[in-house]
């Protein structure tokens, strides 16, 4: 799908006089409050969330899964995509491949059409949760803490040659999630199928290019409903803490029980400089993969709040995390789905600069519970809306990305192009 700069300046043109009025009585406001407004615009344009290559098609559930036509049917298509997203929103200038569910095999001409859209490479992720076909190995009684070695170095050597992949494209990340762990009480052995996991991964970490990191995800549960070997915080950071000072834990939104304190989770991997990527999405019952910000908007505002302190204080040392949307979309149109999972991000990221970090800080001094209170939702109420268009119009996107999607009938083009009955690869 090409978008011309002279679409996205028309569309831009008719919302213009409200955009600008908008912005004017916000930037007012927020310049009275003592804020820079160019400062707070130029950090949110820099903010880029990496798409999954798996987000790109609907994904349905094990109950059925309704299509709605035009899905990305390779790589190329997937990347195509994503850089109609990035034309829009100039905020998803980056990709996340999983393999083998998109194994690129002309690295060459992949990376040259991601640089013809303006995309770059962010982590890749291996994939030890489904058997492949013709595949001599099954992972149905795990992978990397498998009790079989013949499994496990099947394990171990499927991720070494992701690492390969993603050397060919300009990843610097592997992110493993497993899905290895147990259905039954009694199935396994909880300390010796950790210790399995750890040396599984330490020789995957032996073959980890100098400046890569190893990012950790654990998940309660799911497909597995005991346990999971990487079942929480403390299991990623622990064998994070292991393997050395490239390995990290990633924070999945959807990974945690219900009511989980996530955010008190981030403050803390980011005071031990172990927080290295972030996949986001929201949920209501576990691990939902719905639309960012579309549940609980309040918490992820509080994440970011944690994010934007630990990032920015010069007392930690944590390296910016790698942030990335993992979604699955059921009903909506994927794209617009996107669309409005990265607003999401950037308005709660908008919302936490607005946070007086100094002043908060002394109202907890203090023990003032209210001025704190206070302080948290005078920045979350406020509408940061026009702020993060004029960070987009500053970097060409489109004002209303969504509404531009629309117009242009993007998605009846991908059907005319594609045809109704398309299948990606992914969830
Ligand atoms: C597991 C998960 C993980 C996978 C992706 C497909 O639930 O969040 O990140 O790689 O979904
Ligand atoms: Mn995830
Ligand atoms: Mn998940």
């Amino acid at each position: 799908m090409n978008i011309l700069p002279g679409q996205i300046n028309g569309h831009n043109d008719l919302l213009e006089k409200k955009h600008r009025r908008d912005y004017q009585y916000l930037e007012n406001k927020l310049t009275d409050d003592g804020h820079d407004t160019e400062e707070l615009v130029r950090k949110i344009k820099a903010l880029q969330v990496a798409i999954p290559s798996w987000a790109l098609g609907t994904g349905g559930t094990r109950f059925g899964r309704f299509p709605g036509g035009g899905e990305p049917r390779n790589l190329e298509e997937k990347i195509g995509d994503i850089g109609t997203l990035h034309k829009l929103n100039r905020s998803s200038g980056a990709i996340s491949l999983h393999i083998p569910w998109d194994i690129p095999d002309d690295p060459k001409a992949i990376l040259d059409l991601a640089k013809d859209n303006d995309l770059v490479f962010d982590a890749v992720n291996s994939n030890t949760f489904q058997d492949q076909p013709r595949q001599a190995h099954s992972y149905k009684f795990g992978s990397l803490a498998h009790t079989e070695e013949a499994i496990r170095d099947r394990s171990i050597a499927h991720n070494l040659e992701v690492i390969k992949y993603g050397e060919l494209l300009g990843s610097k990340s592997l992110t493993v999630w497993l899905a290895d762990g147990t259905c039954f009480p009694g199935q396994q052995n909880f300390r010796k199928a950790f210790m399995r996991t750890l040396e599984s991964l330490q020789e995957i970490y032996a073959g980890l290019p100098h400046d890569w990191k190893m990012l950790i995800e654990y998940k309660p549960y799911e497909p597995n409903f005991y346990s999971t070997v990487i079942q929480d915080w403390g299991s990623s950071h622990l064998l994070a803490g292991k393997l050395g000072n490239r390995a990290f834990s990633l924070v999945d939104l959807g990974h945690h029980l219900p009511n989980t304190n996530i955010e008190q989770i981030v403050a803390l991997l980011i005071m031990e400089g172990k927080l290295g990527g972030f996949h986001f999405n929201d949920s209501k019952y576990g691990d939902d993969d719905l639309t960012v910000g579309s549940i609980k908007p309040y918490q992820l505002f509080l994440v970011f709040n944690e994010l934007v302190e630990g990032i920015e204080n010069p007392a930690l040392s944590n390296p910016t995390p790698a942030w990335m949307i993992d979604a699955s979309h059921n009903v909506k149109d994927p794209l617009e789905d996107l669309l409005q999972s990265v607003e999401a991000i950037k308005i709660a990221y908008a919302r936490a600069l607005l946070v007086k970090q100094h002043e908060l800080e002394e109202a907890r001094e203090q023990n003032d519970v209210v001025k704190a209170q206070e302080l948290l939702q005078n920045a979350f109420r406020t509408d940061v809306r026009p702020l993060v268009a004029e960070a987009r119009l500053r970097s060409t996107g489109a004002l209303d990305p969504v509404g531009m999607f629309r117009e242009l009938a993007i998605r009846q083009q991908l059907i005319t192009e594609r045809g109704h009955k398309t299948i990606s690869t992914g969830l």
